[in-house]
């Protein structure tokens, strides 16, 4: 049964976090603060064209107070994790990948409260984003989160289950291959990824038992040519047609828990086409949750 099924019209709640405070801890490009409200005004645009399967309602935007990144995933747990315990559905609008913290503390959260297990992260990135840690006192940042959940899912007794889609050999360290092999993490090099079939058939296979999925987005993992606004443009990035079969069936699979689109950053005014391929994008994923496609 899909996560949250069974309470009439399903909610999905977008929820914005226009931040990139990680991105500049971990010396990148900023300007992924500015993505959640070009996305929003790029959604704005779309047409509604499903009826009562789904109600969507705008949760907002969570912004940092002085710089504090730690205070806003508590704050993005929190507000996650209440949503999905109503049995709703969360799309937050990044902001840096960072914001995939929070976020996934949250969904661990809401399910835990439902009494599902923690889910299994499925992300679509050029990036492993298994860094070692930050200082002490601030150790998030946008390279790190997925290190810093596989820690604390040792701690709670379980590995973290975490699968990679579009990762590119110029944009990683060899240690960085190593701490994921270490870490048991699966991975489709964007070079395997060339095709819908390449991407579904990763996505069926692999890993057994139905865990929920926390889906990500980092819209760097498409070509540059279509997604430049991004803290790191890959020139070998995937097509934007490959990204969205995927997106659609992890989002008919009904057992997404919550997705996250990060590192949309318009760095300059009428820059707003990724942010638009990122609203088409969602588009289809919420078509395709209420089977209006
Ligand atoms: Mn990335």
């Amino acid at each position: 049964m899909p996560i949250g099924a069974g309470s009439g019209t399903r909610r999905i709640w977008f929820i914005g976090c226009p931040t990139d405070i990680g991105v500049s801890r971990n010396k990148g490009r900023p300007g992924a603060a500015r993505g959640s409200g070009s996305l929003r005004r790029a959604l704005a645009n779309l047409p509604v064209r499903f009826g009562d399967a789904l109600e969507l309602i705008d949760a907002g935007d969570l912004e940092p107070r002085d710089g504090d990144l730690e205070g806003l995933m508590e704050g993005l747990e929190l507000l996650v994790g209440a949503v999905v315990a109503s049995g709703g559905f969360p799309v937050v609008l990044g902001g840096g990948h960072e914001t995939a913290y929070g976020h996934h503390r949250g969904l661990v959260r809401g399910l835990a409260a439902l009494s599902l297990p923690a889910p299994r992260i499925i992300s679509f990135d050029a990036h492993f984003d298994l860094r070692p840690e930050g200082p002490p006192g601030a150790p998030l940042h946008s390279g790190n989160m997925f290190r810093l959940l596989a820690r604390e899912a040792g701690e709670r007794g379980e590995p973290l289950e975490y699968d990679v889609i579009g990762i590119q050999r110029s944009a990683n360290t060899l240690s960085l291959f190593r701490e994921a092999d270490g870490l048991g993490v699966r991975y489709l090099p964007a070079r395997e990824a060339g095709s819908p079939e390449a991407i579904l058939g990763f996505l069926r296979t692999g890993r057994i038992g139905d865990r929920p999925l926390h889906v990500t987005l980092c819209t760097d993992v498409i070509s540059a040519a279509h997604a430049p606004a991004v803290s790191a443009p890959q020139p070998f990035g995937l097509d934007p047609n490959v990204v969205l079969e995927g997106l659609r069936h992890l989002a008919r699979s009904g057992r997404a828990a919550g997705l996250d689109v990060a590192e949309v950053s318009p760095r300059y005014e009428g820059d707003d086409g990724t942010a638009h391929l990122a609203a088409v994008l969602l588009f289809a994923w919420v078509n395709a949750m209420a089977g209006s496609d």
